[in-house]
């Protein structure tokens, strides 16, 4: 009778249904808690050949996938999604008489071309002149690169005038042809735009629109 006491004691409750012949078992058990600290030289090796695993297959992993991921996501949101040589086309507009005007709007990054023609043909020259805006929305910066072509030809590679202003306004104005005397061949000439988007949000709340200003 003293050993069950005991044995409540000792346990729990439940224990003490279980009786009197579970009290030297549970001394055991004690015991094996000691035999459990003697086991983790036997944990360790297994740990060892674990730890080896893991470093070499993520170390080959994770880098691959933290730089396709995160460099490639971002980008792509604010990017073009036309080039120079399929550039919207804006409505040509003089570029020597009157002061016709032409807009665009746009969310991202895009390429766009006008042609600017040539139409006082008086023996007294003038050049031609277009006047390219760009308005950026406060949460946004896109910047300015305008490419005139030495022929009658589109030009995506040299840029001829650029504003990369961080206020919400970038202004090109890019005039070419003759002198003060005709040069008898049409000056007419395709020029490319292209909005540039730098940072800041770019979506259809924060768009960006564009004024192209002939003969200005
Ligand atoms: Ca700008
Ligand atoms: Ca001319």
């Amino acid at each position: 009778m003293v050993a069950v006491g005991a044995c409540a004691l000792t346990v729990t409750a439940w224990a003490c249904a279980v009786g009197y012949t579970e009290a030297p078992t549970d001394e055991p058990f004690g015991t094996a808690t000691e035999a459990d600290s003697g086991k983790v030289p036997t944990a360790t090796p297994t740990a060892s050949t674990d730890a080896g695993q893991i470093v070499i297959v993520d170390s080959g992993v994770e880098p691959k996938d933290a730089g396709a991921g995160d460099s490639g996501a971002p980008p792509p949101s604010c990017k073009a999604t036309n080039t120079c040589m399929v550039a919207t086309t804006l409505a040509a507009v003089s570029g020597d008489t009157g002061s016709t005007i032409r807009n665009a709007t746009g969310e991202k990054s895009e390429w766009l071309v006008v042609r600017i023609t040539e139409d006082d043909n008086s023996v007294i020259g003038a050049k031609l002149r277009a006047k390219v805006e760009l308005t950026s929305t406060p949460s946004s910066n896109y910047d300015l690169f305008v490419y005139v072509p030495g022929s009658d030809k589109r030009e995506c590679t040299s840029v001829t005038k650029s504003s990369t202003s961080t206020g919400t306004t970038d202004t090109v104005s890019v005039d070419w042809g003759e002198g003060s005397v005709a040069n008898g061949g049409d000056d007419s000439r395709p020029i490319t735009i292209e909005v540039r988007h730098v940072s800041g949000l770019c979506d259809a709340s924060h768009k960006w629109t564009l004024k192209v200003t002939g003969n200005n």
